[in-house]
Protein backbone atom coordinates (compact mmCIF):
# COMPACT_ATOMS: atom_id res chain seq x y z
CA UNK A 1 0.00 0.00 0.00
CA UNK A 2 1.34 3.45 -0.62
CA UNK A 3 1.60 4.80 2.75
CA UNK A 4 0.54 8.11 4.42
CA UNK A 5 2.87 10.73 5.50
CA UNK A 6 0.09 11.62 8.13
CA UNK A 7 -0.26 8.06 9.43
CA UNK A 8 2.49 5.70 8.50
CA UNK A 9 0.79 2.74 10.03
CA UNK A 10 -2.46 3.04 10.64
CA UNK A 11 -4.93 0.46 10.49
CA UNK A 12 -6.88 2.39 7.99
CA UNK A 13 -4.27 2.31 5.43
CA UNK A 14 -5.03 -0.65 3.12
CA UNK A 15 -5.51 -1.07 -0.27
CA UNK A 16 -5.90 -4.02 -3.59
CA UNK A 17 -7.98 -4.99 -6.38
CA UNK A 18 -11.66 -5.96 -5.82
CA UNK A 19 -14.26 -6.15 -7.94
CA UNK A 20 -16.86 -2.97 -7.02
CA UNK A 21 -20.19 -1.51 -9.25
CA UNK A 22 -22.54 1.38 -8.06
CA UNK A 23 -25.64 0.42 -7.19
CA UNK A 24 -27.39 4.00 -6.43
CA UNK A 25 -25.92 7.55 -6.76
CA UNK A 26 -27.57 10.70 -4.69
CA UNK A 27 -30.05 7.89 -3.74
CA UNK A 28 -30.95 6.94 -7.59
CA UNK A 29 -30.56 3.64 -8.84
CA UNK A 30 -27.68 3.20 -11.37
CA UNK A 31 -27.11 0.26 -13.86
CA UNK A 32 -24.36 -2.41 -12.25
CA UNK A 33 -21.03 -2.00 -14.19
CA UNK A 34 -18.76 -4.64 -12.06
CA UNK A 35 -15.38 -3.54 -12.56
CA UNK A 36 -12.21 -4.58 -11.43
CA UNK A 37 -10.56 -1.88 -9.45
CA UNK A 38 -8.01 -0.80 -7.76
CA UNK A 39 -9.15 0.38 -4.17
CA UNK A 40 -7.47 2.10 -1.62
CA UNK A 41 -8.56 3.39 2.09
CA UNK A 42 -7.55 6.25 3.76
CA UNK A 43 -8.45 7.80 6.43
CA UNK A 44 -12.19 7.64 6.27
CA UNK A 45 -12.05 7.84 2.74
CA UNK A 46 -12.32 5.01 0.30
CA UNK A 47 -10.63 5.74 -3.47
CA UNK A 48 -11.26 3.95 -6.62
CA UNK A 49 -9.15 3.66 -10.04
CA UNK A 50 -11.12 1.75 -12.15
CA UNK A 51 -9.22 -0.47 -14.91
CA UNK A 52 -6.44 -0.81 -12.88
CA UNK A 53 -7.38 -3.94 -11.42
CA UNK A 54 -4.84 -6.27 -12.80
CA UNK A 55 -2.54 -6.06 -15.41
CA UNK A 56 -0.34 -3.74 -17.02
CA UNK A 57 -0.78 -0.22 -16.80
CA UNK A 58 1.48 2.05 -18.99
CA UNK A 59 0.74 4.73 -16.71
CA UNK A 60 2.75 4.15 -13.83
CA UNK A 61 5.76 2.71 -15.60
CA UNK A 62 8.98 3.82 -14.12
CA UNK A 63 11.19 2.13 -16.82
CA UNK A 64 10.28 3.94 -19.87
CA UNK A 65 6.65 4.73 -20.85
CA UNK A 66 5.19 4.92 -24.74
CA UNK A 67 5.55 8.37 -24.88
CA UNK A 68 9.39 8.26 -24.32
CA UNK A 69 9.19 4.85 -26.86
CA UNK A 70 7.98 7.67 -29.48
CA UNK A 71 10.61 10.39 -28.14
CA UNK A 72 13.57 7.80 -28.48
CA UNK A 73 12.71 6.43 -32.40
CA UNK A 74 11.83 10.33 -33.41
CA UNK A 75 15.17 11.44 -31.97
CA UNK A 76 17.16 8.26 -33.06
CA UNK A 77 15.04 8.75 -36.97
CA UNK A 78 16.20 12.53 -36.83
CA UNK A 79 19.93 11.52 -35.86
CA UNK A 80 19.58 9.17 -38.65
CA UNK A 81 21.06 6.59 -36.79
CA UNK A 82 20.48 3.07 -36.30
CA UNK A 83 18.12 2.71 -33.74
CA UNK A 84 19.25 1.55 -30.82
CA UNK A 85 17.44 -0.49 -28.55
CA UNK A 86 14.98 2.20 -26.99
CA UNK A 87 12.61 1.84 -23.64
CA UNK A 88 11.15 -1.66 -24.30
CA UNK A 89 7.51 -1.34 -24.53
CA UNK A 90 7.19 -4.59 -23.15
CA UNK A 91 9.72 -3.73 -20.11
CA UNK A 92 7.14 -1.06 -19.49
CA UNK A 93 4.96 -2.79 -17.30
CA UNK A 94 3.51 -1.97 -13.50
CA UNK A 95 6.28 -3.03 -11.53
CA UNK A 96 4.46 -2.31 -8.31
CA UNK A 97 0.82 -0.64 -7.12
CA UNK A 98 -0.29 2.60 -7.94
CA UNK A 99 -0.29 5.37 -5.38
CA UNK A 100 -2.78 7.84 -5.01
CA UNK A 101 -0.19 9.93 -3.16
CA UNK A 102 1.90 11.53 -6.14
CA UNK A 103 1.43 12.80 -9.35
CA UNK A 104 1.55 8.98 -10.69
CA UNK A 105 -2.63 8.87 -10.93
CA UNK A 106 -5.73 10.34 -9.61
CA UNK A 107 -8.81 7.79 -8.07
CA UNK A 108 -11.27 7.73 -10.60
CA UNK A 109 -14.00 8.01 -7.22
CA UNK A 110 -13.53 8.80 -4.02
CA UNK A 111 -16.52 7.91 -1.01
CA UNK A 112 -16.74 9.49 2.34
CA UNK A 113 -17.30 6.93 4.72
CA UNK A 114 -18.24 9.26 7.45
CA UNK A 115 -21.90 7.98 8.59
CA UNK A 116 -22.01 5.58 6.16
CA UNK A 117 -22.74 1.60 6.72
CA UNK A 118 -21.87 -2.11 5.58
CA UNK A 119 -23.28 -5.50 5.55
CA UNK A 120 -23.01 -8.42 3.94
CA UNK A 121 -25.19 -8.11 0.61
CA UNK A 122 -28.06 -10.15 0.50
CA UNK A 123 -28.70 -12.33 -2.73
CA UNK A 124 -31.39 -9.98 -3.73
CA UNK A 125 -28.59 -7.45 -4.58
CA UNK A 126 -26.26 -9.88 -6.06
CA UNK A 127 -25.85 -13.33 -7.04
CA UNK A 128 -22.23 -13.58 -6.74
CA UNK A 129 -20.43 -14.36 -3.45
CA UNK A 130 -19.00 -12.75 -0.88
CA UNK A 131 -20.43 -8.89 -1.36
CA UNK A 132 -20.12 -6.12 0.89
CA UNK A 133 -22.44 -3.48 0.37
CA UNK A 134 -21.77 -0.18 1.00
CA UNK A 135 -23.47 2.98 2.00
CA UNK A 136 -22.79 6.27 2.32
CA UNK A 137 -24.24 9.34 4.15
CA UNK A 138 -25.14 11.21 0.79
CA UNK A 139 -27.14 7.89 -0.74
CA UNK A 140 -24.63 6.38 -3.02
CA UNK A 141 -24.51 2.30 -3.02
CA UNK A 142 -21.93 0.59 -4.06
CA UNK A 143 -21.16 -3.18 -4.26
CA UNK A 144 -18.16 -4.36 -3.24
CA UNK A 145 -16.65 -8.46 -3.78
CA UNK A 146 -13.88 -10.81 -3.98
CA UNK A 147 -13.72 -14.07 -4.85
CA UNK A 148 -10.90 -14.72 -1.81
CA UNK A 149 -12.72 -15.29 1.36
CA UNK A 150 -9.90 -13.62 3.67
CA UNK A 151 -9.51 -10.27 1.04
CA UNK A 152 -13.23 -9.59 1.80
CA UNK A 153 -13.25 -10.49 5.47
CA UNK A 154 -10.61 -8.49 5.98
CA UNK A 155 -12.18 -5.53 3.94
CA UNK A 156 -15.25 -5.71 5.66
CA UNK A 157 -13.65 -5.46 8.93
CA UNK A 158 -11.70 -2.67 7.73
CA UNK A 159 -14.46 -0.57 6.18
CA UNK A 160 -16.43 -1.53 9.50
CA UNK A 161 -13.85 -0.33 11.91
CA UNK A 162 -13.34 2.96 9.89
CA UNK A 163 -16.86 3.76 9.80
CA UNK A 164 -17.40 3.18 13.89
CA UNK A 165 -14.47 5.06 14.41
CA UNK A 166 -15.60 8.07 12.42
CA UNK A 167 -19.08 7.48 13.03
CA UNK A 168 -19.67 10.98 15.17
CA UNK A 169 -17.58 13.53 12.78
O1 LIG B 1 -28.92 -7.22 -10.24
P1 LIG B 1 -28.85 -7.53 -11.71
O2 LIG B 1 -29.32 -6.43 -12.59
O3 LIG B 1 -29.43 -8.86 -12.05
O4 LIG B 1 -27.31 -7.60 -12.02
C1 LIG B 1 -26.68 -8.25 -13.09
C2 LIG B 1 -26.67 -7.43 -14.34
O5 LIG B 1 -26.19 -6.14 -14.07
C3 LIG B 1 -25.80 -8.03 -15.41
O6 LIG B 1 -25.67 -7.14 -16.47
P2 LIG B 1 -26.76 -6.99 -17.66
O7 LIG B 1 -28.05 -6.62 -17.02
O8 LIG B 1 -26.16 -5.90 -18.49
O9 LIG B 1 -26.80 -8.28 -18.38
C4 LIG B 1 -24.40 -8.32 -14.89
O10 LIG B 1 -23.64 -8.92 -15.90
C5 LIG B 1 -24.44 -9.18 -13.66
O11 LIG B 1 -23.13 -9.38 -13.18
C6 LIG B 1 -25.31 -8.59 -12.60
O12 LIG B 1 -25.55 -9.41 -11.51
P3 LIG B 1 -24.71 -9.81 -10.25
O13 LIG B 1 -25.65 -10.73 -9.58
O14 LIG B 1 -23.47 -10.42 -10.78
O15 LIG B 1 -24.40 -8.67 -9.36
Amino acid sequence: CPSSPKHPSTPSEKCGVLNVTKITEHGKKVRKNWASTWTVLQGSSLLFAKGQGSGTSWSYCRNGSFPELLLSLLSNWKRSIKPRPAVSYTHCRRDRAPSFGGNQSKPEFTVDLRGGSVEWASKEKSSKKHVIELKTRVGTELLIQSEIDSVINDWFRALSETINTHAWE
